[in-house]
């Protein structure tokens, strides 16, 4: 018999990895702000989180780890295909960041993004008991909350968009576009990452369904459902924690030593994504040292590019283009042994990415678009000895309230140059005053606070 739970989470991805051990299938809890700050909702619920669990195929038997109750569910490679990596990643993924890269359309795609979606949605309509509370998580499940509340109209469904929510224009060039709006609209409260989001989505159910809205509340079919923006956090304590530790402090003197003992150190940490900008960040460099504004190896820069969707085509053509950059930066003002660019496209455990925020003076986050960006939290929250500088799109979420970041116009080239520059430039005393401001505002604005918010404001009762 299936265990009922009051409290479901449902996600793409369960929080799990799978650690191979010959012939044992064995996991271990993945990092993660988001599986942190649910953790103890879900111990204090006896709550389920229904997911995907990695791999093509049948999923493995329910399982608990570390108090958790973990439903898998199976994605065959057809569906890896369609669902997965064409229409949550290759449709709704640019087309919700400005359509940076043309956003593609195929029918496949959304009829295999609606049965995926319809199994989820029976999965959470299984494990949830009556009454029950669900908080389904972002793009790739844009139809849950409809198809859940028609087979459980007892339930509580939340739903929080990670990714940015675009204005109606854009909105409007997807063929399934009714379908997804009442797909969300069958939640309690929809929640996003900024106020403009959920003031495009309230716009968008009067344009496209003619439905009434007071505030931030659109009324359906009899019902109230209230969209609100939650920005999202990172584990702040942890990250201050782990950041001081003298391993993490001993590492991050080594980065700079293995980097030659530079003045400056520039880093950019991101997955390999055409929507975190990283080509402007590395031609950004490229004419500063042109100019002459900056050298080598007095300045170097350390790019982190995470592997990423590497079999959706946007992403390998973006993988060679910057390879490419970083091959041009290297051969015009590099030298034997002195790269100017240290390109690394590896994953880091949580502490080596600590010790490189701590080995950066400069942090780079210049996202075209970005629904929040934890990154540049992260880098904010590992400078407890309150050195380092932020340069920061304006069109990351993290913008909004990290405000004495260097902020810049990541589509104008010379405020990108001009950002850096000052970052590079800017004395230790208004480094210090900058980064303490934003500190102080992330200790009262950690994951924490963030998941708190949402539960409350969709009605969870005794959350701490
Ligand atoms: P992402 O687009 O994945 O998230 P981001 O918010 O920057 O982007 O989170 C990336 C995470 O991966 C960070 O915690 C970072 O430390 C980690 N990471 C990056 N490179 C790594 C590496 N090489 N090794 C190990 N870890 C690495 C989406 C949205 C964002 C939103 C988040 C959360 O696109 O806008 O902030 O969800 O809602």
């Amino acid at each position: 018999m299936t265990e009922r739970s009051a409290f479901v989470v449902v996600a793409n991805r369960l929080p799990v990895d799978e650690v191979s051990t010959g012939d044992d299938r064995e996991w271990r809890r993945s990092p993660g702000g988001l599986v942190t700050a649910l953790h103890p909702v879900l111990a204090a619920h006896r709550g389920t989180w229904v997911g995907w669990s990695g791999g093509a195929g049948p999923a493995p038997e329910p399982f608990d780890l570390e108090g958790i109750h973990l439903h898998p569910i199976p994605l065959s490679t057809e569906e890896l295909e369609r669902y997965y990596e064409g229409q949550s990643n290759a449709t709704i993924w640019p087309l919700y960041h400005d359509a940076v890269e043309p956003p593609m359309f195929r029918r496949r795609w959304r009829e295999s993004y609606r049965q995926v979606n319809a199994r989820f949605a029976d999965a959470a309509a299984q494990v949830a008991e009556d009454g029950a509370t669900v908080w389904v998580q972002d793009y790739q499940l844009q139809l849950v909350p409809a198809m859940l509340r028609e087979r459980r109209p007892d339930l509580r469904i939340g739903f929080f968009l990670h990714i940015p929510f675009p204005p109606i224009e854009l909105f409007m060039q997807m063929p399934q576009r009714a379908e997804i709006l009442r797909g969300l609209l069958g939640a309690d409260l929809v929640g996003f990452q900024q106020r403009l989001a959920a003031q495009n989505f309230v716009r968008l159910a009067r344009h496209l369904l003619g439905l009434r809205y007071e505030g931030q509340t659109i009324e359906v079919d009899g019902r109230r459902v209230k969209a609100g923006a939650f920005p999202i956090s990172i584990d702040v304590a942890e990250m201050e924690e782990m950041s001081t530790s003298p391993a993490v402090q001993a590492r991050a003197k080594q980065i700079r030593a293995e980097l030659g003992d530079p003045e400056t150190v520039i880093l950019g940490v991101d997955r390999l994504d055409y929507t975190k900008g990283i080509e402007l960040r590395l031609k950004a460099f490229r004419e500063l040292l042109a100019d002459g504004k900056l050298t080598v190896p007095e300045a170097v820069m350390v790019q982190v590019a995470t592997p990423s969707r590497e079999r959706v085509e946007h992403y390998q053509a973006l993988r060679v283009k910057v390879e490419r950059e970083v091959g041009r930066i290297n051969g015009e003002f590099g030298r034997v042994g002195v790269p100017a660019v240290h390109y690394l496209h590896q994953s880091y455990s949580r502490s080596e990415l600590a010790a490189m925020y701590c080995a950066a003076d400069v942090m780079m986050v210049t996202p075209l678009r970005d629904g929040m960006n934890l990154v540049a939290k992260e880098y904010v929250a590992a400078r407890a000895d309150n050195g380092g500088a932020l340069v920061l799109s304006e069109f990351a979420g993290a913008a909004t309230e990290l405000r004495q970041a260097f902020l810049c116009n990541p589509h104008d080239p010379d405020g990108v140059k001009e950002a850096l520059l000052r970052a590079v430039e800017v004395s230790p005393t208004e480094a210090r005053r900058r980064i303490r401001i934003m500190q102080r505002h992330l200790r009262t604005h950690d994951v924490d606070h963030w998941a708190r918010s949402f539960l409350n404001e969709l009605g969870v009762p005794d959350v701490k």
